[in-house]
């Protein structure tokens, strides 16, 4: 078995900004032990949208969606660590907030299926490409962080290519 350390992406959207969750979410992902690799607050512009939900551009709430994710500015993150995709979504829970399970973050912060305070990537190949729609390479940083050899074993740390 051999491990890879991956990034993943994250968008706390306007009702994560409006409702002042942006601290609570980003300390959950620094407590679980993700490492922080970019983070900036930016508008989101049509021409992002379409890309980023061209798998719902067909769907009645498109125009719905669009607007709200254009209401105000999202802070967008790209977090790093061991199956990290996998790990985000499970920390962030369904698209329907209101069956997620309590201690998710749709679970804790929210009851709707569209406003749902967060967007995470769903597999590594959207990861890698939607970090490269928000982020410019200069906008990401590799450094060391003094906490990952109690993060990860022996073995994990060893089986990373
Ligand atoms: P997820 O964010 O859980 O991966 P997607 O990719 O299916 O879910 O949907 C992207 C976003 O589109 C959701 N986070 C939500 O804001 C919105 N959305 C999805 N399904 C609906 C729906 N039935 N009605 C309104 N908005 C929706």
């Amino acid at each position: 078995m051999s491990l890879q350390l991956e990034k993943t992406l994250v968008i706390l959207k306007p009702d994560a900004m409006q409702r002042n969750l942006l601290g609570e979410i980003i300390t959950r992902f620094e407590k679980k032990g993700l490492k922080i690799v970019g983070l900036k607050m930016i508008e989101l512009e049509d021409i992002l949208l379409d890309d980023h939900y061209a798998h719902h551009k067909d769907k009645p709430f498109f125009a719905g969606l669009k607007n709200y994710m254009k209401s105000s500015p999202v802070v967008v993150i790209a977090l790093e660590g061991i199956e990290v995709v996998e790990a985000v979504r499970l920390l962030v829970g369904p698209t329907k907030s209101r069956i997620a399970d309590a201690g998710s973050i749709r679970g804790d912060y929210s009851m709707s299926g569209q406003t749902n305070i967060i967007h995470s990537s769903d597999s590594s190949e959207n990861a890698a490409a939607e970090i490269k729609r928000f982020f410019k390479a200069e906008e990401l940083f590799n450094y060391k962080k003094i906490d990952f050899e109690f993060l990860y074993g022996d073995e994990e740390r060893e089986e990373l290519v």
